[in-house]
């Protein structure tokens, strides 16, 4: 380890005073990269983020919603801003553990009490920002956190960021006294992160007592992983443990390929009366802090060196966002199958029961057997259906029967067929969403079974067909092929048997007899079964009236499966979202190669890439 005064420099590193010192590369480099593809790309990208939504519950969902807002935070909060102040003064965010000598540290670096150090824990909750008073205007400005309100007043309010100049500090550099980075209190937390992913430069303060705490080292690889350059200060080290602590410490960084960042090794001491350490325990950070606000190129270094790592960062951040659409989209997909799944199965059952004769039974049948036992109805029938009526006619007696009955049954009876299937498909489709996370969020009791107005629509349903049927065999016998235009009783009798023959499809013909008889029917009535089914005009009939409901049941069923689809739909992210994230994130990444951002940096003081 090389020992610079009272700091201490990892192995390997030069002396950051002899790194400081101005290199002849870059001496002329403008102050903004010349290329204005970066912005343009940046802005791009910043709608594609603000337009990615994360809403389904899955695991992903809460991360991504956290990543997005941090990223258009870093977009607005730094890098749009520095982008296109390459020359403003550069920022360092003061971050570390509550009360590990923050404030103090910086009210030492400028000489004065601009922010409150305390005994309560945590002290800083507004972060103040401490600037030579000629680069005050640019920080007033507010183009850099532009979400903070500016403030020259101490304040508790954490949306705030005071704005304090002090002669002492050199032009060219600023500090921000950061609240603590492991605060017990959110809104300190989340601002911890938002100001460090602002800064140029990482000032990350620990104590001999807090130097292994979880918190600090996760913050710290994220920098590492963003590139964002970074300084450590070890901070109220007991002189005679120094060696020992700071040689940990820098094992530590160098496991976490932090190795290269300077440390400055700060012993434990008094505080004067004003609260301010000592300047000889200040001078190494003091005197670092002043070559690098003396060289612009050095700045310019670790601006551009941060600035660079954080876009290309971003590519992968946005990679992770455009994943995590993709799952939001197959997610909303799942869920959605499950509902179509269930009310698929649902129009299988109408299909199936219209096939299958089960709806012939009970009182359709004992309706329609007293109202063929009539004779009534073979006397209302049109002659050319007659080929049936002769056959049966002989056989019928008995009382008359009102057509309506019949109506009525098969209306009770197709409705109850209805309600039966939608509502086990609401029970089908709210299992399949109670079992997937996204769907369990979504759902509210009333799903799981069919809608209120259903029994309603069902029964209108079924009406609006009986209508139809009548109406189809109105219009068949308009040519006078099979029923007298103007016999409106005939019209009924013709279209109770066709509603009757979609009751026993074709499949069932042959064997209609069979549940005629099952049912106890009387030989009259399996006759004029057998000699319905038999007769070509009612078997075309009954075809496009069978097509005409579950045309109508399809558009009830899926009425219903709205209620399911709908939430959805809501939760769906627009199909080119994460396209649209993906094609922004590789426009930026095209950008940052083309403005040679990298390229143009020279080493940065004291960090990685110094050619350690
Ligand atoms: N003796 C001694 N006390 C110190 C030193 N540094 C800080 N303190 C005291 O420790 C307490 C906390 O210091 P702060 O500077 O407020 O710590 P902070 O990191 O800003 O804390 P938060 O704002 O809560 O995150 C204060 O009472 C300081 O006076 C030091 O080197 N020696
Ligand atoms: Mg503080």
């Amino acid at each position: 380890m090389t020992t610079h005064g009272d700091t201490a420099i990892p192995a390997g590193t030069p002396a950051v005073a002899a790194r400081t010192g101005s290199t002849e590369a870059g001496k002329d480099r403008p102050a903004s990269t010349g290329d204005d593809s970066l912005p343009a790309a940046l802005a791009g990208l910043r709608a594609a983020i603000g337009a990615a939504r994360f809403p389904l519950t899955l695991p992903s969902a809460e991360p991504a919603r956290h990543a997005s807002g941090r990223l258009t935070d870093q977009l607005d909060d730094y890098l749009l801003p520095r982008l296109r102040r390459l020359d403003a003064p550069l920022l360092v965010v003061v971050g570390g553990s509550t009360g590990a000598g923050k404030s103090t540290l910086v009210n030492s670096l400028v000489q004065a009490r601009v922010s409150a150090a305390g005994v309560l824990r945590p002290t800083t909750r507004s972060p103040v920002l401490v600037c030579n008073p000629a680069d005050s205007g640019w920080f007033r400005q507010g183009e850099l956190l532009p979400g903070l309100t500016r403030t020259t007043e101490p304040s508790e309010d954490s949306r705030t960021l005071q704005l304090v100049s002090a002669p002492a500090l050199p032009a060219g550099l600023a500090f921000l006294d950061a609240p603590d980075i492991d605060s017990v209190v959110d809104a300190n937390r989340a601002l911890a992160g938002q100001l460090l992913a602002a800064a140029d430069l990482w000032l990350f303060v620990t104590t001999a007592a807090r130097y292994a705490d979880a918190v600090p080292w996760e913050l710290l690889r994220s920098a590492r992983a963003r590139g964002a350059v970074i300084a450590m200060v070890l901070d109220r080290v007991p002189p005679e443990a120094a060696d020992e602590i700071a040689a940990h410490l820098s094992e530590m960084l160098a496991a976490q390929d932090l190795g290269a960042a300077p440390l400055f090794v700060l012993p434990e001491t008094w505080v004067d009366g004003q609260g301010l350490l000592p300047d000889r325990v200040t001078a190494p950070l003091a005197t670092w802090f002043a070559q690098l606000a003396a060289d612009a190129d050095a700045r310019a270094a670790v601006v551009r060196q941060t600035l660079d790592g954080a876009l290309a960062a971003l590519h992968p951040a946005v990679e992770g966002l455009a994943d995590a659409v993709d799952e939001q989209l197959a997610a909303a997909d799942a869920l959605d199958e499950r509902v179509l799944a269930a009310y698929r199965g649902a129009q299988r059952t109408v299909e199936q029961g219209l096939r299958d004769g089960r709806l012939l039974r009970g009182e359709v049948l004992a309706r329609w057997q007293e109202l063929v036992g009539t004779g009534e109805f073979f006397r209302t029938l049109e002659a050319r259906v007659g080929r049936f009526r002769d056959r049966v006619v002989a056989a019928v007696t008995g009382r008359p029967a009102p057509a309506s009955e019949l109506r009525d049954a098969i209306e009770s009876q197709l409705v109850t067929l209805l309600r039966g299937v939608a509502a086990e498909a609401a029970e089908n489709a709210y299992t399949g969403w109670k079992a997937h996370p996204a769907g369990a969020a979504l759902l509210e009791p009333a799903l799981a079974h069919p809608a209120d107005d259903l029994p309603a629509r069902a029964e209108r349903l079924v009406r609006d067909w009986q209508r139809v049927v009548l109406e189809l065999v109105r219009v068949e016998g308009g040519d006078r092929r099979f029923v007298a235009r103007t016999a409106a009783y005939a019209v009924n009798a013709t279209g109770l048997a066709v509603m009757i023959a979609v009751f026993a499809s074709t499949a069932f013909i042959p064997t209609g007899l069979e549940v005629a008889t099952g049912a106890g029917t009387t030989v009259a009535a399996q006759t004029v079964l057998q000699a319905i089914f038999g007769d070509q005009a009612v078997r075309t009939l009954a075809t496009k009236a069978r097509a005409d409901l579950l045309d109508r049941v399809r558009a009830l069923l899926n009425d219903e499966a709205t209620r399911y689809l709908d939430r959805t739909e809501q939760a769906r992210p627009a199909m080119d979202t994460a396209a649209a994230l993906r094609r922004a994130a590789h426009g930026v990444e095209v950008a940052r190669h083309r403005s040679g951002l990298a390229d143009a940096a020279p080493d940065v003081p004291g960090t990685e890439g110094g050619g350690s």
